[in-house]
């Protein structure tokens, strides 16, 4: 039984180089990580195999560390040593919690720390819903970390460079601080156990087989997180977690049932597929992990699984069968993509915490050849099939390829992928806010189609009145002809010649809120005509448009930005300098030490509304919108906007 931890947090923390020193530990070769992907390695230790799923720590890549929480049954966040760090592993905190997966928490590169461990563990819980307990404390020499002290056993190990630790005693001066933070853990732990408040209040001290029992059970029921210690580059600290996780870390039955729960299916699912990518020459590859046995020919989610090999890239040999819990790569599978649940007749989808935050940028992509046209929107619907935070559109002005992507990073792996994969360039363009125009008062025209051209004529004539409709009320038609002069059967073409000079009014947008009724006209016997109505009734209203005082309208997108509490204060400005509202606002539910910040912003500042939040609250703060009305616009802003639409093509 493999179990599998993901290893996740912010960038620069330390993931790879840990996952490469697990590996490291029994002398066991690594795959190497390809930009911007998930990695997973497969180690032993101690007799037990494990998989280490590494993860990119970009924030515009989080959804690819919460594709790793889907098959993992515990969760290692890493952590800068210095307590500004933790707003950094805020997301990664939240995640964890949201997939209700067991963590712990590695505060790494304590060679280089600064702050104490203590202020670290603080900071890090204003961001933690579970309490965070310490399990162990550094040994100082100078200004030097040389060591740790376990809090459960007590106790003391002096590291060595790239080498197990030594036990040694603890070091004289130290006992006062290590009981301080004993009484601490021990404290904290009797909140999940009566006995060990008991042995407390009786001032005994509790047998460590106890303390530790009680650890793994509150890692096992996510009760708590715990924080571990060490430096990944030299290899210090990395027996220690493996101890932890070996003893701590629930095995994939629970991992199983969660799911089950969290996706509310009848039965478990027996496999989580939960990450994919696209290689060249090979075509799909799924990352699936087994949940229970997988015996050869089994369906997993209706047929069979395709070719299985190890998720090594490097190990292609073929799998008959796949033990409980491990993870394996799958390529002619084309009725599985990733994030899928699958129990063995039917694929689910994912829990709801997978799906990933909206995208913060947009852009319209265009080959640069031309050949490459066609086959644009294959290539990125089969990328997004990997990725679950690429959301590909058409955009509905030009009907070129819309990519909604978590940034400039995401956006930048998206090209290269077009590019390694599919063998395409692209140019990106930024897709205009959608504008619109109506009128600002009504107007009476007639216009008259007439046209002799040899054999049968065209006839129309059509009396129009247009005006101001209430915001939101879209195109309207009416008519109050008398006596026939319009005949009853040409009313729908003029009506159709009236929505089509809605398509692009006077100013160049689509119009919007403006009413035409049909007042009176002329028909002739012969020479009128369907085509012929829609034809006066489309330049009749063109002509009325353009004299009732068109006037544009901008789309107001309601935003509700999330960002840490701590850069609330500096949103408003943010807002009040694109011309926003600020409405308000709260704690975020899902997510502790942030707040949920929402205001009313012109549509085209979303793009630089997403690097100024970004900026704002050190890259952390993301943003949703969605429309909310359209509003008048005056003024040069208008008149800019309106030159530029001139320039495009109709
Ligand atoms: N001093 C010190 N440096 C470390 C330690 N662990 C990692 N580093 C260094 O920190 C840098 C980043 O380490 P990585 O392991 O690539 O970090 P990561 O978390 O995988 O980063 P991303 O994949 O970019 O998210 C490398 O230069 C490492 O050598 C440590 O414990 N102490
Ligand atoms: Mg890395």
């Amino acid at each position: 039984m493999a179990r599998t931890i993901a290893v996740l947090g912010a960038s620069g923390t330390g993931k790879s180089t840990l996952v490469d020193r697990m590996c490291a530990l029994e002398g066991q070769p690594h795959p190497a990580a390809a930009p911007g992907e998930l990695r997973v390695a497969t180690f032993t230790h101690l007799d037990e195999t494990w998989q280490a799923i590494d993860t990119p720590g970009s924030i515009e890549l989080l959804h690819v560390a919460t594709d790793a929480l889907l098959a993992a049954d515990a969760a290692v966040v890493c952590v800068a040593p210095d307590a500004a760090g933790a707003l950094l592993a805020s997301p990664y905190l939240h995640a964890v919690e949201a997939a209700g997966t067991p963590a712990i928490i590695f505060i790494n590169r304590i060679d280089e720390a600064t702050d104490r461990v203590r202020d670290i563990v603080a900071a890090l819980q204003d961001y933690a819903g579970q309490p965070i307990v310490l399990r162990q404390v550094p040994i100082r020499d100078g200004g030097q970390v040389t060591g740790a002290v376990d809090l459960v056993s007590e106790r003391a190990w002096s590291y060595r460079e790239g080498a197990p630790s030594t036990l040694i005693e603890l070091p004289a001066g130290m006992l006062d601080r290590e009981q301080e933070a004993r009484s601490a853990l021990l404290e904290h732990l009797s909140e999940f156990d009566d006995h060990l408040l008991e042995e407390l209040i009786d001032d005994k001290e509790p047998p460590s087989a106890e303390v530790y029992a009680i650890c793994a059970k509150i890692l096992a029921e996510n009760r708590a997180i715990e924080a571990l210690i060490g430096s990944a580059a030299h290899g210090n600290g990395i027996v220690r977690i493996m101890k932890a996780l070996r003893h701590e870390a629930p095995p994939p039955a629970a991992l199983r049932e969660r799911l089950q729960a969290q996706a509310s299916l009848s039965e478990p699912p027996i496999a989580v597929v939960f990450a994919s990518a696209h290689r060249k020459h090979l075509g799909k590859t799924l990352l699936l992990r087994a949940l229970e046995p997988l015996a050869a020919g089994r369906p997993v989610g209706g047929r069979p699984a395709g070719q299985l090999t190890p998720a090594d890239p490097r190990d292609s040999h073929h799998l008959d069968e796949v033990p409980e819990g491990m993870i394996v790569s799958a390529v002619k599978a084309d009725h599985l993509s990733a994030g899928r649940l699958a129990t063995a007749g039917e694929l689910h989808e994912t829990p709801a915490w997978h799906r990933p935050q909206p995208p913060v940028a947009y852009r319209i992509l265009a080959p640069v050849a031309e050949r490459d046209s066609v086959k644009l929107s294959g290539a990125l619907a089969s990328l997004a099939e990997g990725d679950s935070a690429l959301i590909v559109s058409q955009d509905p002005a030009t009907g070129g390829a819309l990519v909604g992507t978590q940034g400039p990073l995401h956006l930048r792996l998206v090209r290269q992928r077009l590019k390694d994969v599919f063998g395409m360039e692209v140019d990106e363009v930024l897709p205009a806010a959608d504008y619109r125009e109506t009128i600002s008062r009504s107007h009476e025209t007639a216009y008259r189609h007439k046209k002799q051209t040899g054999g049968a004529g065209q006839f129309a004539d059509v009396r129009l009145v247009i005006a101001p409709g209430a915001r939101g009320s879209g195109f309207t038609f009416s008519e109050v002809v008398k006596g026939g002069a319009v005949p009853k059967n040409y009313i729908p073409a003029v009506e159709q010649g009236a929505e089509d000079a809605m398509e692009r009014g006077p100013l160049g947008f689509p119009v919007v809120d403006v009413s035409v009724t049909l007042t009176d006209g002329q028909a002739h016997a012969v020479d009128s005509s369907d085509m012929a109505f829609r034809i006066a009734g489309r330049q009749g209203t063109r002509e009325a448009l353009k004299a009732a005082g068109p006037v544009l309208l901008q789309p107001v997108c309601r935003v509700a930005i999330h960002a840490p509490a701590l850069f609330t204060g500096s949103l408003g400005p943010i807002i009040s300098s694109h011309a926003g509202q600020v409405l308000g606002f709260d704690t975020d539910p899902d997510a502790k030490g942030w707040e949920r910040f929402e205001a009313l912003v012109p549509g085209s500042v979303l793009g630089p509304l997403a690097n100024d939040v970004r900026a704002a609250t050190q890259g952390v703060g993301w943003f949703e919108s969605s429309f909310d009305h359209y509003e008048e616009l005056h003024g040069k802003a208008a008149d800019r906007i309106i030159q530029e639409r001139a320039k495009e093509p109709a």
